[in-house]
């Protein structure tokens, strides 16, 4: 099995700090967690930046000013959020491109979102793929369900996305696929053995579907983006610690953890 690249989704677009105060929102903040998630395992932070008021944000001076506070503190990859916040316009989504990261997400398809709908329009996605090609941009697919898997390998065969690409199984979001294994061994199922995976569960489903994913050969994502919570009822103390316990249980189930030049290497980056 490779080694497992855990990514960290620090801060998200829908969290907010009423629901845990330890969800970092300001560029010194998000510096000070990727540092420590770094130090506890992580190779990948997903990012996303807020305004001042704390407010989901797409702005390319922020985001430029976040990554630098990070790079100054460690030299983990810096995977930019293109999905925004529910209804942000696909300009300003594309806007962060310019900066040029390492990755980015793509999300392939429209989904409910809480009450809301996160539209991904075939055209606005096939925009950032685009973008993100001639930036050379190494997308992560993201998928919340089984049939944006399969209209992503579509995509993928008919070249909007790279051939093979590397993939983001959200579980768990309350729309899409639920966080149950079987679900899991579908979704890495339908992929070709080219292509590589990640999961990420959504609340209750983070503990379980990492789990799961280390035995699988799959890579994981925590973070409080996708589960503000350690265990029910307790709410976790920092990114660094969902971090950490699952390099610890990564350890114990004897799958060594990447650092950053193997999964970069691992993500064909650079
Ligand atoms: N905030 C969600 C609506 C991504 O970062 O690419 C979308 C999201 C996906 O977080
Ligand atoms: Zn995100």
């Amino acid at each position: 099995m490779e080694k497992l690249i855990v990514t960290c989704a620090i801060t998200g677009a829908e969290t907010t700090k009423e629901q845990n105060p330890a969800l970092p929102t300001m560029p010194e903040e998000q510096a000070q967690a990727a540092y420590d998630c770094w130090k506890a395992g992580a190779a990948v932070i997903h990012l996303h930046v807020r305004d001042d008021s704390g407010r989901p944000s797409q702005s390319v001076e922020r985001f430029q000013d976040t990554i630098e506070k990070i790079r100054k503190k460690c030299p983990v990859i810096i995977q930019i959020s293109t999905g925004g916040a529910v209804g942000e316009k696909i300009e300003n989504r594309a806007a962060p491109l310019k900066l040029k990261p390492e990755m980015a997400s793509l999300n392939t398809g429209s989904i409910n979102f809480g009450d809301e709908i996160f539209l991904n329009l075939p055209k606005d996605v096939e925009f950032l793929a685009t973008r993100m090609k001639e930036l050379k941009i190494r997308p992560e697919i993201e998928v919340y369900d089984y049939g944006m898997l399969e209209y992503s390998l579509k995509l993928m065969k008919n070249g909007v996305i790279p051939n093979p690409s590397h993939f983001q199984f959200v579980l768990g979001t309350g729309h899409g696929i639920s966080g149950e294994s079987r679900n899991l061994c579908r979704m890495a199922d339908a992929l070709p053995e080219e292509c590589s995976w990640t999961a990420a569960g959504i609340g209750r489903y983070q503990l379980p579907v990492a789990a799961q994913a280390i035995v699988m050969g799959g890579h994981v994502r925590v973070g409080l983006e996708d589960n503000v919570f350690w265990s029910k009822g307790v709410l976790a103390k920092s990114n660094a610690q969902l971090v950490e316990r699952v390099s610890q249980l990564a350890a114990m189930l004897q799958r060594p953890v990447a650092n950053v030049e193997e999964a970069r290497k691992f993500l064909c980056l650079g």
